[in-house]
């Protein structure tokens, strides 16, 4: 077996994360080729173009199999898990908030993940046992209590079958928090709360190129990630996400918990 050089492939993900995002400033405002893959499910020659982009540098840089949100790829226990424009209908909207996100799973494990936000010039990144940093910047979460805290979320708006478990929870998190946030891009929530700009974050649902390059600077920042019932690993799978400092992260659980039924 061979080891993973984490360092080498955290640069191999930035130069791929800022291709991705070069193109993905190009196309900005304009909106030629955009079209719903799904109801409430945009793409658009830019998501193609960043993936691309991307890909081909991945490859050339680690050989390492890749799979993207656009393109798919085979499944596998090492690799790449690539979100070449995560919140697209931000990106339809002309809201600023999208990030291209690069996730390195080990054994099915993310270990090295970059998010960058091309629209917003920021790059977030982390590795397993190297940190976790804004640019050059070290990141930690946040030591608020939880009633102080503005928790981040995303709405299960492509699964209305999951709305009923959702709103429970929405509603048990703004009788526990103090507020709450919805940006829409699912990878950049995940960096705010690794920064302590938010307090946590919880989705159901999700994409594992969405959460697994967050995931990991998380973690890194001194986060907890789990699913909604407390793994440590289904998260990336199931797309059900709980990911906040210790303290938000158990009231999450609870509330979680509560609304299991
Ligand atoms: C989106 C996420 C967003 C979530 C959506 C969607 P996409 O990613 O980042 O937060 O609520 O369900 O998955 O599809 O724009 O890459």
């Amino acid at each position: 077996m061979t080891t993973l050089d984490y360092n080498e492939l955290l640069g191999a993900a930035d130069r791929a994360a800022r291709a991705g995002g070069d193109i993905v400033r190009r196309y900005f405002g304009h909106l030629e080729g955009v079209r719903e893959k799904s109801p409430g499910d945009w793409v658009s020659e830019a998501d193609l173009a960043s993936e691309q982009a991307i890909r081909a540098l991945l490859t050339r840089d680690s050989g390492l199999p890749v799979f993207g949100e656009e393109a798919g790829g085979d499944d596998f226990d090492t690799g790449w898990l690539v979100d070449p424009l995560d919140g697209t209908s931000n990106f339809v909207h002309g809201f600023d908030a999208v990030g291209v996100s690069i996730g390195l799973i080990e054994d099915g494990v993310p270990v090295v993940g970059v998010v960058h936000a091309p629209l917003l010039d920021r790059t977030f990144c982390g590795a397993k046992g190297l940190g976790a940093f804004r640019d050059d910047r070290p990141l930690r979460v946040s030591t608020r209590a939880p009633e102080h805290g503005i928790v981040a979320t995303g709405f299960p708006f492509r699964h209305k079958d999951l709305l009923p478990r959702y709103e429970r929870a929405l509603a048990a998190a703004l009788r526990r928090f103090e507020d709450l946030r919805r940006a829409g891009a699912a990878s950049l929530d995940l960096c705010w709360t690794a920064e302590g700009v938010f307090d946590g974050y919880f989705e159901l649902s999700l994409g594992p190129w969405d959460v697994a390059a967050g995931g990991v600077i998380v973690r890194e920042a001194g986060g907890v990630v789990t699913d909604w019932a407390g793994d440590d690993r289904a998260w990336l799978r199931s797309g059900n996400i709980l990911a906040a400092p210790p303290a938000v992260h158990a009231a999450l659980l609870d509330l979680a918990a509560a609304t299991d039924r």
